[in-house]
């Protein structure tokens, strides 16, 4: 059988075809892998800007002693970062737990962060005290903080017995501004407690606040936390006071959640029970 000039022309526009889907891929990889690279040199810089920006800050005004075996900016969050770890990892166990045993997650979510120095600064400025490495380990209870948001209000209270339940974890203290609202309107449970972090060569038991709260709450608490900041804590009366409204709105929402939901599973239980005889 004979090749016709046909078959000759669409091979050739096949290879070319190939080739051209060849050339643009290899074109398309270069050019991806030079973004890559340059969001990993941005990232790098970013990260490299951000260090320099705490090393100078602190440097500027937090002055490193040796009085409590941590004298350094950088083995500040190095401890305070683990002690988050540790918190973090045991209550994602425990909502996992709570997963198997009950079948609910009582933890919508966990944000945990270490406070800026800028922050430590002002608040033992505030206080009254030299800003010293030493000062702020010893006085300032939540360089580290994290923060629980539950569904419910019952699950607040479940989750800081479980946390109080854990042997190598010591509460050093308890607010209950769920029980005691702040005048403000705040609420959420706010415990300070110890946790071990084991180095190389010691062990350092690290403070970390946990605050506790329900997603109502925490809602509220940010909202109220911005106003707080633009009004540089002064904001006007009429807004003060809608906002204490509001916080009422939130104990109202909570309870009637907490109540909805206890009817959901009362149905279900009963539901399960018929199906079973
Ligand atoms: P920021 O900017 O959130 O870090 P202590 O920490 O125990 O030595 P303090 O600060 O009186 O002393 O303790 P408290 O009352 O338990 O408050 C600690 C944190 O709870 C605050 O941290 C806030 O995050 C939060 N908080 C307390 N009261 C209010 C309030 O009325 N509204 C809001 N939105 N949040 C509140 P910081 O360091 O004050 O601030």
């Amino acid at each position: 059988m004979g090749v016709g000039v046909n078959f000759v022309k669409k091979r050739l526009i096949l290879f070319e075809n190939t080739a051209f889907l060849l050339v643009y891929m290899l074109k398309y990889t270069r050019v991806e892998n030079q973004a890559t690279l340059k969001r990993a040199e941005n990232q790098a810089a970013h990260k490299h800007a951000e260090n320099k920006r705490l090393d100078e800050g602190v440097g500027m005004e937090l002055k490193a002693d040796n009085g409590d075996g941590i004298d350094s900016w950088k083995e500040v969050t190095l401890i305070y970062s683990a002690a988050l770890r540790q918190i973090e990892t045991k209550m994602e166990i425990l909502n996992d737990e709570f997963q198997h045993v009950h079948q609910y997650n009582p933890i919508e979510h966990i944000k945990a962060r270490i406070k800026t120095p800028e922050s430590i600064v002002k608040k033992l400025k505030r206080n009254g005290y030299e800003s010293t490495i030493e000062n702020m380990v010893k006085y300032i209870n939540d360089i580290a903080g994290i923060r629980i948001i539950c569904s419910f209000t019952s699950d607040i209270y479940r989750i800081a017995d479980m946390i109080s339940e854990q042997r190598d974890i010591k509460v050093i203290a308890v607010k209950d501004y769920i029980t005691f609202p702040k005048a403000s309107g705040y609420k959420s449970y706010h415990m300070i407690v110890t946790v071990p972090v084991y180095l190389s060569d010691r062990t350092v038991d690290t403070k970390v606040e946990i605050q506790i709260r329900t997603v109502a709450m925490d809602f509220w608490a940010s909202l109220e936390h911005k106003i707080h900041y633009k009004f540089e804590g002064d904001a006007p009366e009429h807004i003060k006071s809608e906002l204490v409204e509001c916080a009422k709105m939130v104990s109202d929402l909570d309870a009637r959640m907490l109540s909805l939901n206890e009817e959901i599973l009362a149905i279900s239980r009963e539901r399960e029970k018929n199906e079973d005889i």
